[in-house]
């Protein structure tokens, strides 16, 4: 699979292109007024681990690789949107061709900046219209899916999922607050709906609030299902236009840490069930995602398909006992690379090396 896609969803002004910029250190227009952005765009944040610069530097590695996502700005949603308010179904498109939604919620307020900044008020609003639009979509499905059913017993399973599905859509409930398992969740994958997607949220504070978010934080946290972080996008889209080492600088001052790009990542291949693997030596070291839970030929396959197909077995050693060893020779030396065959469940952590023929 390629890189995972992640897009912004959130009101008019709620911060969507500020935090993109933040995030992708792109260009997209920020503006006070509503709607200034009218087409999706995307841009590919590229995520900084401190496992991958630790191994980079216990190799001396000539280069270093970054696991990225993609994140797209979506057009600002309004009550209505989804039966053509606002810039109207815009913004479905969008958020169609994501694989996780990130929800903006505004928390910060500013005369100039026109809009709501109530946040849990705001998601309430947001998820409404991506049920409707998931309930139209259901209700356009159902017919069409009944009749193949009569046809063809077989896709009775199919119309159950998909009544379900309806039943819980017209009660106004996006679908992924229905705590659905693994499997239910891939059966709804050939319906489309957006709130089958995960979810994650950003809220949007103020600059003054940056040290003590916890209520408004928690207040949200509180009754959604999916990670919830508190952010200061205009802090962190100011942080993004300086050099690196300034705006390590800029973000330790504020006590930001690393800033909101490891904490969104994090949250975001969480909801995503992703997790990532490590390459090392001289010529580089590299970062790579793969599925939680996915077994060694799979996580090679990310690699190169070559290296799937050809997958004899692979050197295994946890980054931290890695760091701890020295040196790849040095913990072959001690015997602590273990060997592990196609079978293994690959750990989120784990560096390897692979053994293929073909
Ligand atoms: N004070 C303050 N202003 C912010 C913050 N985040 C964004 N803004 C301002 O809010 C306005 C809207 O920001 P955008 O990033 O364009 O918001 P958007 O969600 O992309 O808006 P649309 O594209 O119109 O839907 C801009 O003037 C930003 O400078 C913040 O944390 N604090
Ligand atoms: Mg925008």
């Amino acid at each position: 699979m390629g890189v995972e896609r992640i897009g912004l969803v959130g009101l008019p002004n709620s911060g969507k292109s500020s935090l993109f910029n933040a995030l992708t250190g792109g260009k997209a227009l920020v503006a006070a007024h509503p709607f200034s952005t009218t087409e999706t765009s995307a841009g590919v944040a590229l995520v900084p681990d401190r496992r991958l610069e630790a191994l980079a530097e216990m190799s001396r590695s000539k280069k270093v690789v970054r696991t990225g996502f993609e994140l797209t700005d979506i057009a600002g949603l309004v009550a209505g949107s989804s039966t053509g308010e606002g810039l109207g179904n815009r913004f479905l498109a969008g958020i169609r061709e994501a694989d996780a939604i990130c929800y903006v919620l505004r928390a910060f307020e500013d005369p100039n900046v026109v809009g709501s900044n109530d946040p849990v008020a705001d998601l309430g609003v947001l998820e409404l219209e991506l049920t409707l639009a998931d309930l139209q979509s259901a209700e356009g499905q159902l017919e069409r899916r009944r009749k193949a059913a009569r046809a063809d017993r077989s896709l009775e399973a199919q119309v159950a999922a998909l009544e379900r599905a309806h039943d819980a859509l017209a009660a106004g409930t996006p679908l992924y607050r229905l705590g659905l398992a693994p499997e239910e969740r891939a059966e709804l994958k050939q319906f489309f709906f957006l709130t089958a997607k995960p979810v994650l949220a950003v809220v949007n504070l103020g600059e003054e609030a940056v040290g003590d978010a916890s209520s408004v934080v928690d207040a949200v946290a509180g009754q959604f299902p999916g990670e919830v972080l508190g952010v200061s996008v205009k802090l962190e889209a100011e942080a993004a236009e300086l050099p690196e080492a300034e705006r390590t600088e800029l973000l330790e001052g504020l006590g930001l840490g690393e800033g909101a790009l490891p904490r969104v990542a994090e949250a975001a291949y969480k909801a995503l069930g992703r997790w990532t693997f490590f390459t090392t030596g001289e010529k580089e070291s590299r970062a790579w995602t793969f599925r939680a839970g996915a077994k060694a030929p799979e996580c090679a396959g990310a690699i190169h398909s070559d290296l799937q197909r050809g997958f004899i077995r692979a050197e295994v050693v946890h980054w931290d006992e890695l760091l701890e060893l020295g040196s790849w020779a040095g913990a072959r030396e001690a015997g602590k690379l273990r060997v592990e065959g196609k079978d293994y469940e690959v750990k989120d952590g784990d560096v390897l090396e692979i053994r293929f023929n073909v």
